[in-house]
């Protein structure tokens, strides 16, 4: 009922004190009335422990939800959230749960049906007590803040218009502050009537102007509302703004908690315009919250500060008015009462007017005096003290009055001194900013410039003239250093000491140094700056004064001076120190530097990236920088980036600033410059939606209209700054600006080229385009036609991009970037509502800001591609900025994140290709054992033509074959389905990996048939031959058991002698019966020509005719050597620089040697089996030749050359395979073969004669000859796999680039001249025999290999024991029946021999149940006897048996393509088979691969990458022989990509080699040794490792 009574009473709960008692009793506690409050909002946790800036700034759920305010705990946040995004909203903070419920019941009225209005409702107020002033929560959370956040929310709320606190209470202690520091950082600007002329203004840090202070306050009780007065008094006719809370406000009428006491200020600042401005002079506007006779220290306080103070009053009467004559310093007063009020008293008011001796200023509201004329009368009345008062102060003087008065400075906090004293210490000494630069800061400017164009200069090679470039780029180099020499002769300046000790002090103290120091520059530089910036502003909106604005820019640069100039001294120092030798003391002690800026960043502070003045980022300062911070936050943090591009003062910083409640710098006219980066931590409830840790936002540099570009050529500037930041965002905010949309469009260009670019390596960030100063609410609507022909423009744009690009294929803006022009257009209104610097920032600004946060945010969650992590974005940024610094962006662009990800992929498909193989040589090895065993006892197939069966395996093979390629594709679809690991900056690969796939799968094919086919071809001829052997064997086991008859019959003892002569006798006799026909050969060598005939035949005659003049015989005895008669005929006219004679020989031959090799192999493999020849071995033959000749075509060859391989080859090989063939036909003579058996049958006679039981020897001869080869074959065949496997699970053989990299790296630690010439000269004999030696190596140490050996052992063992158990279970006692179920069982692993088992079976006499019991015993014996066999065999011997050849299987996979660098012959390193473009990690010199000058016959020492850059022509068949620019060598070498050196320490490798064995090489080619540059001389072995390891991304 009290409150209902105090509402009752007009304004009156506004005035109330002391509502309640002073404190609350709770359960026993004492809670005091702060408490209570702060335990209402939820905030009492940051009582103690002060809220952080970085705690606000953090994007959490509560950033994005629109959710009204639930509980009183939601309304710090809400103030908060609204207030940093400046949102004159803030203070409507009312607490929405009684509305909601409401609702509620409102709709269960409805749902009952029930119409009735509640009348009694309408009278009903809500429980005030449970809603909270706006003032309490502000009070509450400057008392829970810490200075930051303080100034921070003040100078929002400044912006906002808001009244801010000047003295803040506190009710438990009865203490108030000053909150000097809070307002320490808001500027305001203004156009007093006396400058109104000239337009001019003042800009001024408002704790430091000397203003008339008006300040208000209440005595007792008072009906009129002493600061909704005050709101209109401030306000002009056509604005009304609230600027203090009044009880007319949303919640304005709760009762007071806690701020009663509370003093706020405010300024009046005019314009200039008589018309608008209420006062011409600027006025400080005061109003103290709470009676004075509660608040007498305040009240004092304004007394002596104000100029006047205004007491309202209902009532005064003689006690109180004490309170006012009680002042020592004479303020003026004035009373301001209210006639209305039911106890105003006139009578009283007379008296105690006279006795203060006021007669003046009294001001009386009466009924014919409505609040308007109230509020007249004042103004006059202040227009008056204003004019006349001599009682002006700063803020900054108040503090004095505050200590006298023994209230509290927010500014007397030891950390604050100090910070202060120390800030001071520097910017005291700055007299002259330009030289205070050059003395203290002597590390940028000129020098660092010079070290810009140096750096730019060395990518470009713009004036490398005549002279040679590696020399050139040592020169350079040079200067570099010396640069850097000059930086380190500096001591460190007085200013940077002090800078780097502040900086390094603990905690708040070094926030509050830098926000010193940064308010301190500030008003340093801010007079000679707004001038310059005004002026420059003035300028550029006409375009013809070039020379001006010119002056003015530099002027600008000179002169201005802030924290980011330290902390750019700060970079240069510690990267000239990198230059000192790492044990120098100078070095190390600035090692600490960049994780004390990592630190800052991880704060909250802005990072300068890019130095706009020099248009370069210290990279290595950076990189150091972002490495501290990735090692200050957990492992794996990920980051993704916002940043903003647009044309220069369009807000563009104000909208990053209201978006994310920073303080990015702000100004008219020319502002930032360069980028800044700054990092917004994402609570943890935000991480699932966003995917990221930390959110980078990036500030820019405005773009310039071109023809301010023109001026010093800052189209590359901004060029070069466009790319990088879109380079290094996942959104990008276009910021346009409706009244320059003209200029806009010569910017937009510039930004289309750097998205086309980030599409061309791999990189597609989003991009919204925000309009600003679109103020209509239908904007979205009516400008939907602009947006279509935005996006026209932008595809034209895009095209005409694309075209200077060279990348053609891209047609529209969609393109290259996503964008929607539906979605991706956003329309904010304008900043101001109404005339600065009154106005406050429209609502509609910071809502529309608002919007375009939470779908910013939205769009990070929805970044498809992994975000990168903060190691990862340092890597990116450094090779965009090496790339930016190139001329050719695109073609420049090397990053070890897309290298990364392609060695993935890599290392991948590697390891698919391989399961693929490997599943196929099983597959093909298992087809050709069932071949193998066609038509004999361990015959399953079922068919009884094997060209029957071998379709049906070609159909099955074909069947796995296409399973297997499709797995490969779903590998390849799936893999780039994931979101890790980068995958969607190789997305430009897929195509070739899914075509490596297919091609892969054809040649599978190819080869698989290829082997059914002559597997089955010599099966075939096998067939009749055993037919044969199986016929003569059935002849004499025939005759041997007539003989046994005969010999039982006989009746008598017969000596071993005699039996022995019986039976040589019958053998003569029965083998007189059979007819032995000799088994014809064939000739191969006439087969052979067939085939060379047929594959030559479609070359021409000539081919043929070469063919006819040597006889095949005769081709192929001695080493291939090519001589090029016609082919120098042709050229020697035209002496080449690169193909010379003798090179082109060179080349030739190798490639000869090359291809003889790759068939020397393939028939040593054949020949190894010791089988027959097949017409399909000659064919594949063709084949490698053919491919290895069609793979490199740079080799310029002619038909006589191809010829006289090919006949070299088949000769050599026809050769090898008639001895082969006639071995086999001797081998498998039946004659021999039966001789080979008679002693066996003589023996098996005797036994069988004398009835010995034959169990134990059969078993184990059973074992031995057909059991144990086929056993020993099976292992063969399956260690090759194993041993693959396991090498391909070391590093160095995961990829090609990694297998580079250990092979180069091996080099360097042998460090033998020998090896590098036979890695240079014969590359493929080289890499195997390395690869040969890893296996070695790998294999000697372990007992892997017996491991294999034995697995493979016990798994025969296991499968011939099954065997032997299930032919046990067969129905027939038949002994013979039972080996042929034996047979059967183990026919589709293991081949036993025919010849072997034919022996075995005859006069078999063993007992079934026996013999399998012998039989176990001796595969047992077998196995331990292999075992030991095995051990005693060394791993080179084994190796050289081996089925599968591990040794060629990795050369092949890992030789990659197998084409060279058409300029220095580094081999590609590409991946997977079907890529199309070439690359190679590092070339080399070309002296190192026989190049010279002609006439100095010096060694030549261009490397091609840098050549690549320079203007440099060459000359080579391929181009006529006429000169060709090496910058466009893809005109004639389309398929190689040759990306220039990231950096001139990138070819140190090959440097150091070649200076280091200069003399050798020259005298290896009989040269003259080449003049090394001097640079070189200087790379030692880590360097050279270390760019070792840079190239190849290890
Ligand atoms: N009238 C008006 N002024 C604006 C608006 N947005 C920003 N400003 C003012 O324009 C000035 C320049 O704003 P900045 O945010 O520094 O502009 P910027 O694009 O970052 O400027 P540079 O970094 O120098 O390219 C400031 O004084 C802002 O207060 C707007 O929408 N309307
Ligand atoms: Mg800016
Ligand atoms: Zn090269
Ligand atoms: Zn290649």
């Amino acid at each position: 009922m009290e409150n209902r009574e105090t509402r009752g009473h007009y304004s009156g709960s506004d005035e109330m004190d002391d509502l309640k008692g002073q404190s609350v009793e709770t359960s026993g506690n004492k809670v005091t009335k702060l408490e209570n409050l702060m335990k209402d909002l939820d905030i009492e946790q940051y009582y103690g422990e002060k809220l952080t800036l970085g705690r606000i700034l953090e994007i959490d759920q509560k950033t994005i939800t629109d959710q009204p305010v639930k509980s009183n705990s939601d309304l710090p946040w809400c103030f908060l959230k609204k207030l940093m995004m400046v949102n004159v909203t803030a203070r409507n903070v009312k607490s929405l749960c009684e509305s909601d419920s409401d609702d509620e019941s409102q709709d269960s009225n409805d749902q009952s049906g029930s119409t009735d209005l509640d009348f009694d409702d309408l009278f009903e107020s809500p429980n005030t007590d449970d809603m909270l002033n706006p003032l309490d929560i502000i009070t509450a959370l400057f008392l829970c803040s810490d200075g930051l956040v303080q100034q921070e929310m003040a100078l929002k709320m400044s912006m906002c218009q808001f009244s801010v606190p000047l003295l803040l209470p506190n009710c438990d202690t009865n203490q108030c502050t000053l909150m000097l520091w809070a307002m320490r950082d808001i500027v305001k600007k203004y156009r007093p009537q006396s400058l109104s002329e000239s337009k001019g203004f003042i800009e001024d840090r408002i704790v430091l102007s000397e203003l008339p202070m008006i300040s208000f306050v209440r005595l007792g009780e008072c009906s009129l509302s002493k600061s909704e007065i005050l709101n209109k008094l401030l306000s002009n006719s056509q604005q009304h703004h609230d600027t203090f809370v009044h009880h007319n406000m949303e919640c304005g009428d709760s009762p007071r908690r806690i701020s009663n006491g509370l003093t706020e200020i405010t300024w009046y600042l005019p314009c200039g315009k008589a018309n608008i401005d209420i006062f011409s002079q600027p006025v400080a506007v005061a109003n103290l919250r709470g009676d004075i006779a509660s608040f007498e220290t305040q009240y004092s306080f304004l007394c002596q500060t104000s100029a006047a103070v205004f007491v309202f009053f209902d009532y005064l009467d003689f006690s109180k008015c004490s309170l006012l004559s009680n002042q020592k310093h004479k303020t003026k007063v004035c009373l301001v009462g209210n006639y209305e009020s039911k106890c105003f008293s006139k009578d009283a008011l007379k008296e105690v007017a006279t006795k203060l001796g006021l007669t003046k200023n009294i001001i009386i509201k009466t009924k014919s005096k409505n609040d308007a004329d109230l509020v007249k009368d004042l103004r006059k009345t202040i227009t008056d003290v204003v004019n006349n008062s001599k009682m002006k102060m700063t803020i900054e003087q108040m503090a004095d009055i505050a200590h006298e008065l023994g209230i509290l400075v927010d500014e007397d906090s030891p950390e604050c001194q100090t910070a202060k004293t120390n800030a001071e210490a520097i910017t005291e000494e700055i007299q002259d900013i330009h030289i205070f630069k050059e003395d203290q800061l002597q590390r940028q400017g000129e020098i660092w410039k010079e070290l810009t164009c140096l750096e730019k200069e060395e990518f470009r090679l713009k004036k490398v003239g005549s002279k040679n470039i590696e020399d050139y780029k040592s020169e350079l180099q040079l200067k570099k250093e010396k640069l850097r020499k000059r930086q380190n002769s500096y001591d460190m300046s007085i200013a940077m000491t002090c800078f780097i000790n502040a900086i390094s002090s603990p905690g708040t103290e070094r926030f509050y140094f830098l926000k010193w120091m940064r308010m301190n520059l500030d008003n340093l530089s801010r007079t000679k700056m707004s001038e310059l910036r005004m002026k420059y502003k003035e300028k550029c909106k006409n375009s013809e004064n070039k020379e001006e604005i010119k002056e003015i820019d530099r002027q600008i640069s000179n002169s201005s001076l802030g924290i980011e100039h330290f902390f750019r001294e700060m970079g240069q120092i510690y990267e000239a120190s990198l230059s000192l030798s790492q044990t120098d003391p100078a070095r190390q002690q600035l090692q600490h530097l960049p994780k004390l800026c990592a630190e800052l960043l991880l704060d909250g502070f802005p990072l300068e990236l890019v130095d706009g003045d020099a248009s370069n980022i210290p990279l290595r300062w950076v990189s150091d920088v972002l490495s501290q911070l990735s090692d200050l936050v957990s492992p794996n943090r990920k980051i993704l980036v916002v940043t903003v591009l647009g044309v220069q003062s369009t807000g563009k910083s104000t909208l990053l600033n209201t978006m994310f409640g920073v303080q990015f710098a702000v100004s008219s006219g020319r502002c930032t410059r360069g980028a800044f980066m700054l990092l917004i931590k994402i609570n943890e409830d935000m991480k699932k939606v966003v995917n990221c840790d930390f959110m980078v936002i990036i500030d820019t540099e405005g773009l310039k209209s071109p023809e301010l570009a023109q001026l010093d050529n800052n189209y590359e500037h901004d060029n070069e700054l466009a790319t990088l930041v879109v380079g290094l965002s996942d959104v990008t905010i276009v910021n346009v600006a409706m009244e320059n949309s003209t200029e806009m469009k010569d910017i937009l260009q510039i930004v289309v080229h750097a998205f086309l670019r980030m599409k061309e390596v791999g990189k597609k960030p989003k991009c919204q385009f925000v309009h600003q100063n679109v103020s209509d609410v239908s904007a979205h609507e009516k400008n939907s036609r602009d947006r279509k022909l935005l996006l026209e423009q932008l595809n034209e744009m895009t095209q005409a991009a694309a075209k200077m690009e060279k990348k053609e294929e891209n047609k529209s803006f969609t393109d290259v970037m996503e964008y929607s022009p539906d979605t991706g257009n956003w329309y904010i209104p304008g900043l101001w509502n109404g005339n600065p610097p009154m106005a406050p920032v429209n609502a509609g600004y910071s809502e529309a800001v608002y919007e375009l946060k939470k779908n910013i945010i939205h769009l990070l969650g929805n970044c498809e591609s992994s975000a990168n992590d903060i190691s990862e974005f340092k890597e990116w940024m450094t090779s965009l900025w090496t790339a930016v610094k190139h001329e050719n962006f695109i073609f420049s662009f090397r990053n070890s994140l897309v290298a990364d990800a392609y060695m993935r992929l890599c290392t991948e498909f590697n390891k698919w290709e391989w399961e693929f193989k490997k599943e196929m040589y099983t597959w093909v090895t298992n087809a050709e054992i069932r071949i193998s065993n066609f038509g004999t006892t361990a015959d399953k197939s079922g068919f009884s033509d094997i060209r029957e069966f071998l379709t049906s395996l070609e159909s099955e093979a074909s069947t796995v074959l296409c399973t297997w390629e499709t797995r490969l594709q779903e590998n390849v679809t799936q893999y780039f389905k994931q979101t890790e690991g980068h995958v969607y900056l190789v997305e430009g690969y897929r195509e070739e990996f899914s075509k490596s796939a297919t091609s892969l799968r054809c040649e599978m094919e190819r080869t698989a048939f290829n082997q059914l086919t002559a597997a089955a071809e010599i099966r075939e001829g096998m067939i009749k031959l055993d037919e044969i052997k199986k016929n003569d064997t059935k002849e004499i086991e025939k005759a041997v058991c007539a003989l046994i008859d005969e010999c039982r019959k006989k009746n008598i003892q017969m000596g071993e002698t005699e039996l022995e002569n019986e039976f040589h006798k019958m053998w003569n006799d029965t083998l007189k019966k059979l007819s032995f026909s000799e088994q014809k050969t064939t000739n191969v060598f006439t087969s052979v020509s067939h085939y060379l005939r047929i594959n030559l035949s479609h070359r021409g005659s000539h081919a043929c005719e070469l063919l006819s003049q040597k006889s095949l015989q005769d081709c192929g005895k001695e080493s291939f050597k090519y001589t090029p008669e016609g082919l120098i005929k042709k050229y020697k006219q035209k002496i080449l620089n690169l193909f010379r004679e003798e090179d082109y020989k060179i080349a030739a031959q190798k490639q000869a040697d090359s291809i003889i090799d790759a068939c020397t192999q393939f028939v040593r493999e054949k020949v190894k089996k010791k089988s027959n020849y097949s017409d399909t071995y000659i064919q594949e033959i063709l084949h490698i030749i053919h491919e290895k000749l069609q793979n490199n075509q740079d080799v310029q060859t002619d038909i006589e050359f191809e010829v006289s391989l090919k006949q070299h080859i088949c000769g050599f090989a026809a050769r090898e395979f008639q001895k082969m063939h006639e071995d086999f036909i001797q081998a498998n003579d039946p004659y021999r073969c039966l001789m080979k058996n008679k002693e066996k049958f003589r023996d098996d006679f005797i036994d069988v004669f004398h009835e010995r039981d034959q169990c134990q020897k059969k078993a184990e001869e059973f074992t031995n000859q057909c059991l144990k080869p086929a056993v020993v074959d099976f292992i063969s065949q399956s260690l090759g796999p194993n041993i693959i496997d396991k090498m391909l699970t070391c590093e160095q053989f995961s990829n090609r680039m990694s297998f580079q990299y250990s092979v180069l790296l091996d080099l360097l630690s042998k460090d033998d001249f020998k090896n590098y010439v036979s890695y240079i000269d014969s590359y493929e004999k080289y890499v195997k025999m390395w690869i040969h030696k890893q296996i070695v190596e790998h294999f000697s140490t372990a007992s892997i290999m017996s491991e294999f050996e034995d697995q493979h052992l016990q798994s025969c063992v296991i499968h011939i024991n099954g065997a032997i158990n299930k032919a046990k279970t067969g129905k027939s006692d038949d002994l013979k029946t039972f080996v042929k179920d034996i047979c059967k069982e183990l026919g589709d692993k293991l081949v036993i021999s025919q010849d072997a088992l034919g022996a075995f079976m005859i006069l078999n006499n063993a007992d079934k149940e026996q013999f399998a019991r012998w039989l176990t015993v001796s595969v047992d014996k077998m196995a331990k006897d292999l075992r030991t066999e095995f051990q005693t065999l060394n791993f080179e011997m084994k190796l050289k048996h081996l089925k599968m050849n591990p040794q060629n299987e990795l050369f092949n996979k890992l030789v990659g393509c197998g084409k060279q660098c058409p300029f220095c012959k580094a081999s590609c390193d590409a991946g997977g088979g079907g890529h199309t473009e070439h690359f190679a990690s590092l070339h080399r010199p070309q002296g190192l691969g026989n190049c010279r000058w002609l006439g100095t016959q010096k060694l030549v020492t261009d490397i091609c990458s840098s050549l690549v850059i320079s203007d440099a022509q060459f000359q080579c068949s391929a181009t006529n022989n006429e000169w060709h620019p090496y910058k466009r060598y893809k005109d004639i070498f389309q398929d190689w990509k040759i990306p220039p050196d990231a950096s001139l320490e990138a070819s140190d490798y090959w440097k150091f080699i070649m200076a280091k064995y200069n003399n050798d090489f020259a005298k290896k080619c009989s040269a003259i040794p080449a003049d090394i540059p001097s640079a070189w001389k200087q790379i030692t072995r880590d360097q050279a490792e270390k760019s070792l390891r840079m190239s190849f991304h290890s």
